[in-house]
């Protein structure tokens, strides 16, 4: 057994208190790395959700009305208890989602940022001071909590994509139903009882573990909560958008992407080659951001895919908790399942495999979910390996002959998440931060890395235009509020008496 999780059973967290779900219903969340259970989980009901809306109705209301700078406060000692706890958040984060170690340590560091960065914000919050079209009139706009907001997370990054969301709600006065996913529920846990040690108030922070299904679903109709933001895959993130249509509530998504690098013949191949295996393999290519397609210059493909190659074979693979390993197992065996029925489509579809394509399942390797790093070449940009997100460590190099190709075929997938280019001609890099049409670009790196104060979502089919992180996120948590103070003592009718 392990030492790290102390519990056995987890309670949700409404009202400031650890209390169980209403159907008393559990499932087992095992390390991905070894197949070892590590605590059971509860599903709650729709019973639970109701709960946590009421008293964060109540709560809202009052937290709304403590000054920014002063819920900034508490925001900061949350960053101060996760950079106390950083090494433990980690290692169990690693247990819970299978991402190594150094990894781990980075997305908890991701989560740091977020919350003293969104703490300083509680010093701004800025509206606009504008003039007034008539004498002895004053006009400005203001940022206003939105109510009750609903956060869905995913089990890949269960702790950053959670301070994304979670903490300019909360800066902006908020208060948050959150339901994390049941792949990683250690580190809602463990968030949630920062928050309670940081003294946020009872019920603005609530935390409801359970199935998509029936949790998610009963926030998602829930009509005290006005927003939804969602992190997860294409077709539920559809569905929820449909269903707050429905009733005029504000939803942003974030749904993944087919992420693509362009290497062109003048690039620094060295580069290239660390910034796409870091991309490609990295989290064992279980990111939205992962770069899943190399668009290189025929000039240099076959140098190209020979380096790759040799990157590839110094790929350690094993449990995460190993520092020598750089890549861990995949979430689950859904998710190996995937991975796998995508290679074969990309065998069908006439691509060529040069490396991967299998599960490892031997030896030490026997107790979890492995997938060995794998690379198609020759590939075709209609070609379904080349369209849609795969979710594991499976790369394909796509040739093309000129820039102007490589931007369309970076641009021809239904997602626009990231993408970037490796050269250095300055015209180059200049057309391609114009004309990649992604959210995210990165020049000379690879497609994965975004940094918290920056907008992070993306165009097409990866979202519906809302950003996490960044400014943008209070977009998402805020409504906006024109305020015009007359003080002439008479009236005056704007557009009407302006001479
Ligand atoms: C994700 O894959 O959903 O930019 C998030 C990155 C990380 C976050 C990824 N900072 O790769």
């Amino acid at each position: 057994m392990n030492t790290l999780v102390k519990e056995e059973k987890l309670l949700n967290y409404i009202n400031g208190e650890w209390v169980a779900a209403t159907k008393g219903k559990y499932v087992p969340v095992t390390n991905p790395a070894n197949g070892e259970k590590l605590v059971d989980v509860p599903l709650s009901s729709h019973a639970d959700v109701d709960k946590a809306v009421e008293v964060a109705k109540k709560a809202q209301k009052e937290w709304a009305l403590v000054p920014a700078p002063q819920r900034a406060e508490m925001l900061y000692q949350v960053g101060y208890l996760m950079k106390e706890r950083k090494e433990h958040l980690s290692r169990l984060l690693t247990m819970e989602n299978g991402k190594v170690l150094e990894e781990a340590r980075g997305e908890v560091q991701e989560g740091i940022d977020m919350a003293f960065y969104m703490a300083g914000e509680g010093r701004r919050l800025f509206g606009h001071t504008t003039p007034a079209e008539l004498n002895d009139k004053f006009a400005m706009s203001v940022r206003a909590p939105v109510g009750v907001v609903g956060i869905i997370t995913p089990w890949n990054f269960p702790i950053a994509i959670a301070t994304w969301k979670s903490f300019p709600a909360i800066i902006a006065g908020n208060a948050v139903i959150w339901k994390p996913a049941t792949e990683t529920p250690m580190m809602a846990y463990e968030l949630a009882k920062i928050f309670e040690e940081a003294g946020l108030p009872k019920g603005v922070l609530n935390v409801v573990f359970g199935s998509g299904s029936e949790v998610g679903d009963a926030m998602v109709e829930h009509s005290s909560i006005r927003v939804i933001s969602f992190t997860g895959s294409n077709d539920v993130g559809r569905s929820v958008a449909g269903k707050c249509g429905q009733q005029l509530k504000k939803v942003s998504l974030e749904m993944g992407g087919k992420n693509a690098m362009i290497v062109m013949d003048d690039a620094d191949l060295d580069l290239a080659v660390q910034g796409i295996v870091w991309s490609a393999f990295g989290t064992s290519g279980q990111r939205c951001t992962a770069g899943s397609r190399v668009i290189v210059h025929e000039n240099i493909k076959q140098e190209l895919e020979e380096r790759i190659l040799h990157e590839m074979d110094q790929i350690t693979i094993g449990d995460g908790l190993d520092e020598t390993i750089k890549m861990g197992p995949i979430i689950n065996q859904s998710g190996l399942n995937k991975i796998q029925s995508y290679v074969e489509i990309g065998q069908d579809e006439g691509a060529k495999l040069l490396a991967g394509g299998y599960v490892l399942d031997e030896g030490d390797y026997a107790n979890g979910n492995y997938f060995a790093p794998t690379l198609f070449t020759d590939v075709k940009p209609d070609m379904r390996i080349a369209q849609e997100e795969i979710f594991g460590p499976v790369l394909s190099l796509i040739p093309v002959s000129s820039f102007e190709e490589a931007i369309e075929v970076n641009n021809s997938v239904a997602y626009g998440l990231s993408s970037s280019i490796f050269t250095n001609d300055v015209n180059q890099v200049f057309k391609a931060q114009r004309d990649l049409d992604t959210g995210i670009v990165y020049v000379n790196a690879g497609t994965i890395g975004a940094e918290i104060h920056l907008p992070f979502g993306g165009t097409k089919g990866t979202g519906n235009g809302h950003r996490d992180s960044g400014q943008a996120a209070l977009d998402v948590f805020t409504e906006w509020k024109a305020v015009y103070v007359d003080y002439s003592g008479k009236l005056q009718r704007a557009q009407i008496d302006v001479d």
